[in-house]
């Protein structure tokens, strides 16, 4: 049987995907720029991200229009940016991403550089055409110029090249995740509690949710690459033999990540009680919770 999320994801998933289509090809620019944008946006993805902002705005009875699609949607363009950039050769190196050849597989590095730039910018541009209030596409462009930029993901990500040589702390782990993953994950959370205009108290708790579930993606994200084989024929393996990737399982072993794992997903759950007792509606991000915990890929 379907769960609440489920049912909620299919809904709208569509809709998100028709928005997403229609930005990117009333796009005035070079053909081949927006047929490489539009290749890694169309390829599928889970809309973790923006499915997150969706399902806060609905937890908070924020209603869910254009707006909104609007800035869930910006984050997902943002999103595919940088994993267009993380697969290119100087970075990650793959040969595959959403089931089909990587951008620069396909488009070449020049115009997959290009293409990481154009969703990159294209996101901002999404906030500013909105019919939100200035100052809340204020803080939306600030917080997520933060959460993606050196302040977030991108040190997340010399983080981790660095790593490659060394043995990270767990420490030191958890701080790349946080950065490289959880920030925009955390963004998600805020922009919907923003959007959803919620108390003080509510926000604090969003956040605390949104950290703890930002860490329990990344172990999990970690375990699969271990344990799927779907994830393993994604990689193309030309990396010096003294690079290594810092992650869970190798610090601490299967059992130990999934202990870490199974302590983040528990306080994502205590902040979901907590919300429950400051007047939130919470099913849907438990489902969610669920949902992410036991998928394949
Ligand atoms: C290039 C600045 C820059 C940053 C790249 C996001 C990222 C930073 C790298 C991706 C590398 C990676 C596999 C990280 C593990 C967790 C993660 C972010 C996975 C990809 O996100 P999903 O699983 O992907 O949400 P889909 O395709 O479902 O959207």
């Amino acid at each position: 049987m379907k769960s609440e999320f489920e049912h909620f994801q299919e809904q709208h998933l569509t809709h998100l995907n028709k928005y997403l289509e229609m930005y990117l090809s009333r796009l005035n620019g070079e053909q081949t720029l927006k047929d490489a944008m539009f290749y890694s946006v169309s390829a599928g993805g889970k809309r973790i991200r923006p499915m997150l902002i969706l399902a806060i705005c609905n937890e908070t009875k924020r209603k869910i229009d254009e707006d909104v699609y609007a800035v869930a949607g910006s984050l997902e363009l943002l999103h595919t940016y940088s994993l267009i950039h993380d697969d290119l050769p100087e970075m990650d190196n793959d040969d595959l991403r959403r089931g089909q050849l990587t951008n620069h597989k396909k488009f070449g590095q020049a115009i997959a550089v290009l293409a990481g730039d154009g969703l990159l910018t294209t996101a901002f541009e999404c906030i500013g055409n909105t019919k939100l209030n200035d100052s809340i596409k204020a803080k939306l462009m600030t917080a997520l110029a933060k959460a993606a930029g050196p302040q977030g993901m991108v040190s997340g990500q010399v983080a981790d090249i660095e790593g490659e040589k060394k043995h990270l702390t767990l420490a030191e782990l958890q701080l790349l995740h946080q950065r490289k993953t959880g920030a925009l994950i955390a963004y998600a959370c805020d922009a919907g509690s923003l959007l959803g205009g919620v108390s003080t108290e509510q926000q604090k708790e969003i956040h605390q949710f949104a950290m703890a579930f930002g860490l329990a993606f990344q172990i999990y994200d970690d375990i699969l690459d271990v344990v799927s084989t779907e994830k393993q024929l994604g990689k193309a393996v030309h990396k010096d033999q003294f690079e290594h990737k810092n992650t869970y399982p190798e610090l601490m072993g299967l059992d130990g990540a999934y202990h870490q794992l199974n302590e983040a997903l528990f306080k994502a759950q205590c902040s979901l009680k907590s919300l429950g007792q400051l007047g939130m509606k919470t099913e849907l991000l438990s489902g969610f919770l669920d949902y992410f915990a036991r998928r394949k890929n």
